[in-house]
Parts: C-alpha cells; structure tokens; sequence
C-alpha cells in the first residue's frame, strides 16, 4: 500500500493533528509525519513534496493554522492528492487557515477539511488510497457500519 505523508506547519498544531494519527492506526494505513512550514522551511516543505510520490506516498495531508499555506505550497510540488487540514490557532478562530487553505488558484487543488477536521481528513486520505487496495476497502466499510449500528444503538436508547 502506499504511505500517507502528514505534514504539520508546526509541532503547535499536534493536538489537532493526532486524530488523524488514530484514524490511521485504526485502519493500518502507514504513514509518516513531518515538521515543515511554508513560512519557515520552504524549501524543505517543497524538496519533500517534490519527491513524495518517487518516495512511495499516494497522499499528502498538512495541517496548518493562521495564514496556512502549507498544503498549497505542497499541491504546488506534487501530482499527489493534497488534503488541507484550517488549524485554529488564531485570535480568528481559524477562519483566517480555512480560507488560506482552501482558496486555491485553477489547476492546484487542494482538497480542503473541515476547521481542525482532521479525522475526516485521515478517512479521505485511507478512502483515496482504499480506490487500489480492496483490503482498505472493506475496512472502511466495516468501520462506515460500525459508525451506523453505534447511532442507531443510540437512537433506540433515547427512545427507550
Ligand atoms: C502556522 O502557524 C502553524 O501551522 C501553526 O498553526 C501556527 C502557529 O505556529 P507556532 O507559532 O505555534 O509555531 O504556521
């Protein structure tokens, strides 16, 4: 299977980030996390992204807050599939990294997640890579069911 590349803007923005940590442990997906901003490190966030498909990865997340950039900068370098992960860690709640993430130009998407949204990022990432490996697949669907029998289950307590 291909690996998914998590890149944070910073090591402030690991809280957030571990929930996609758990999500891919959750469905043995590998992957590996880096420290790179578009700001700070520049030419290292663009030598990693110029080399993350040669490198084996399928998809890149990156996870930055205020004027976040990062996964632009990456979509810019790269073929690969970019999912941005708006941080809020800002006086502007965020607002001001989603739309710094996801207000990209024609021709460098960025697939952009909700505020701190990265869960949801991580299950995007596994359902991209899930398109060429069945396994992956079939956990995911086993795990869409699980989420739906456990609300359900929640249903029928509440109307018990
Ligand atoms: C962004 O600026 C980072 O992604 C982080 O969300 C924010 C603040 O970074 P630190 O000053 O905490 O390193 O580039």
């Amino acid at each position: 299977m291909k690996k998914a590349a998590v890149i944070l803007g910073s090591d402030s923005d690991l809280p957030v980030v571990e929930k996609a940590f758990a999500v891919f442990k959750e469905l043995e997906v590998p992957y590996e996390a880096h420290i790179f901003s578009a700001h700070r490190t520049p030419d290292a966030a663009a030598a990693f992204a110029s080399a993350a498909r040669a490198n084996g990865f399928g998809v890149i997340l990156a996870a930055a807050g205020k004027a976040a950039h990062l996964a632009g900068a990456l979509a810019a370098r790269t073929t690969l599939p970019v999912i941005g992960i708006p941080v809020k860690s800002s006086t502007l709640d965020g607002l001001d990294a989603l739309l710094s993430t996801v207000q990209m130009p024609t021709g460098v998407p960025v697939a952009t997640v909700a505020i701190d949204g990265a869960a949801n990022a991580a299950l995007l990432a596994a359902q991209i890579l899930a398109v060429s490996d069945v396994a992956l697949a079939e956990k995911l669907e086993a795990k869409k069911q699980a989420d739906e029998a456990a609300v359900l289950a929640k249903d029928a307590v509440l109307r018990a």
